[in-house]
């Protein structure tokens, strides 16, 4: 990747790690909280700490590195940015961070409790706001920039495929562009007004299905550049091939078809929306789940294939032949061992029986923390270790290799506690996004605490393996021998299928996107405007 174009990348990871560094303090406090044993001193609310903690983490952290990441290869597999393209980028990232600033000050001021999914009636100040305006237009320049790049790919090379990952960003980036219109028009169109005091309440059912039309694909939006490191980056750093370009083509686009006509089933449990229109964006829920399981099988496929090009012998013989001492590989590959029970448990969380017995307790953030904060962001780990230092012209050595592979099973140690106690606790109906409470001394309530104690015990480890990943990036950005780390890009396997040209057909793929959703939500939306009950005045948590 060009030095100029590295820069750009480069200024997103460190906003990127800052908040890593912010949410994971929110998060150790928020477990030893929820243990019992420890109380937030200097006045600092529980609400406003898990705000800071979800957004800084699920919105910042994410927004900024995917970002980083998606110019990261594009430059580098579909060439340089012209000028013009950087200095979107940087416009883009400049938006972003002034918005990102406005937001975080709101919270810490505690202006803006209404934590990470922030739809009414919880009300925040209306800078908040602002700052997510500003964050929403910033991130729409920064797919500019992708979508800029593959156009000119593709007049340069005209009726050639386009590089799989350019692919893959391509679609990631037009996924985001179509899902933050949903949270755009809540909050130009409701939240902000409302904020300001313009209008005196606000439709709540309306706000909560603008957020999750956005916040579903939101967490596709988080998983897809990690597909993007399974598919294409990870066969070369274990020296296979990529199984078939087709299929992960093909994966990407079911993706960006059922990703977003599918936040009903984030609202099971809601009254205002008609029993049907829920069954069918059910059903298209487990549609978005084939993408996943193809992935499975192609990367099962890969490390087999490899594994007895090797000589592996036997049905599990070739889990021997993986690379077990390369952290590129190593720490990435705990997020897709993670990713198993994560997507076991969304599958859960996708029946509608099952979901009434799920719905708001702590099992659902036991999902996510194996879904996002596993299996994702320990592939953004793994790609840091070998981005940053090639970046910034510098070599992962040895001994920071096997610190990053410690740093992975400590997250996966850590995880394991936490995640588990939260799956466990949830099912005995211990809800989320609640503080320490005896809930005057019922026999269910001390039942949740040995949980919440297990879950203080692995955020504690959790903590620990981000000061140790925290280290490793310093070490990386500054104080690792020069040298030259490669940026690996996988070849496909001689064996895989021409792949064919529809699947860079995007009028009939953004086509059929808009159809889905306007056949998903069109009628429901006449129904809450129709029938709306009384607009809410709003709340406020602090
Ligand atoms: Fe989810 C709630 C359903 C995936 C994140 N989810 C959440 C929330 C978050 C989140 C943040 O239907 C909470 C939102 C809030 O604050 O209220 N989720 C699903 C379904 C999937 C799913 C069906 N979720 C994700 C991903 C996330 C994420 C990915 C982040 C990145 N989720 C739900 C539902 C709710 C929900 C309901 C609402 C619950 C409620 O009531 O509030 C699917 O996409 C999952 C499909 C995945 C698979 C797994 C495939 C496995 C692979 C790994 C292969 C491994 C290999 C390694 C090859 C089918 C690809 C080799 C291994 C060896 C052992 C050798």
């Amino acid at each position: 990747v060009d030095r100029r174009d590295g820069k750009l990348v480069m200024a997103h990871f460190y906003v990127a790690f800052i908040s890593l560094a912010i949410g994971g303090l929110a998060g150790l406090l928020q477990v030893l909280v929820r243990s019992g044993m420890f109380v937030l001193p200097a006045g600092i609310g529980y609400y406003q700490l898990l705000t800071l903690h979800g957004v800084v983490l699920a919105l910042v952290l994410t927004t900024y590195f995917i970002m980083g990441f998606q110019i990261a290869a594009v430059s580098r597999t579909s060439g340089t940015l012209t000028s013009k393209q950087r200095k979107i980028g940087w416009t883009g990232f400049v938006i972003m961070t002034i918005g990102t600033i406005l937001a975080a000050v709101m919270i810490l001021l505690n202006e803006a409790t209404v934590l990470y999914t922030f739809y009414a009636p919880l009300q925040a100040h209306s800078i908040f706001y602002i700052g997510l305006t500003l964050v929403i237009v910033g991130s729409w320049l920064g797919s500019a920039v992708i979508l800029l790049k593959y156009r000119q790919w593709r007049k340069e090379n005209h009726k050639q495929t386009s590089p799989l990952i350019t692919f893959m960003a391509v679609v990631n980036s037009i996924m985001w562009i179509v899902a933050t219109i949903g949270v755009a028009a809540t909050v130009l169109l409701q939240l902000l007004p409302w904020s300001l005091g313009l209008v005196e309440t606000i439709n709540v059912g309306v706000s909560r299905t603008l957020f999750w039309y956005f916040g579903h694909p939101l967490v596709y939006f988080w998983l897809l550049p990690a597909y993007m490191a399974w598919y294409v980056i990870i066969p070369k750093i274990i020296g296979a091939k990529i199984f078939s370009d087709s299929l992960a083509r093909f994966s990407f686009i079911l993706f960006l078809l059922f990703s977003i006509p599918v936040g009903f089933h984030h609202q099971l449990m809601e009254p205002g929306i008609d029993a049907s229109w829920k069954f069918i964006q059910v059903v298209l829920t487990f549609l978005v789940i084939i993408p996943s399981l193809m992935t499975a099988f192609s990367l099962f496929a890969t490390f087999e294939s490899y594994g007895r090009s090797k000589g592996a012998k036997g049905l599990f013989g070739w889990f021997k032949k993986l690379p077990w001492k390369d952290a590129r590989f190593v720490v990435p590959f705990i997020g897709m061992v993670a990713f198993i029970p994560g997507g076991a448990g969304g599958i859960i969380n996708a029946s509608n029986q099952m979901n009434q017995v799920v719905h708001n307790t702590i099992w659902v953030t036991g999902h996510f923390h194996l879904t996002v904060a596993t299996a994702v962001l320990l592939t953004f780990f793994g790609i840091s270790y070998w981005l940053i230092p090639h970046l910034t012209g510098r070599t992962l050595t040895k001994a920071m290799n096997n610190l990053a592979i410690t740093q992975g099973i400590l997250w996966a140690v850590g995880m394991t506690f936490m995640s588990g106690a939260m799956h466990a606790a949830g099912l005995l109906g211990a809800p989320r996004r609640s503080s320490f409470s005896e809930y005057g001394g019922a026999s269910i309530a001390a039942e949740w605490i040995p949980y919440q104690v297990a879950q203080a015990v692995g955020g504690s480890i959790l903590f620990l393996s981000i000061i140790l990943m925290l280290y490793i990036i310093i070490n990386l950005a500054f104080f690792a021998p020069k040298g030259e780390q490669d940026f690996p890009i996988g070849e496909i396997a001689e064996t895989a299928e021409k792949t064919p040209k529809i699947l860079e057909n995007w009028k009939i793929w953004i086509g059929i996107t808009v159809l889905l959703i306007l056949f998903a939500y069109t009628i429901p939306f006449i129904d809450m405007f129709h029938h709306a009950p009384p607009g809410s005045k709003g709340y406020k948590l602090w």
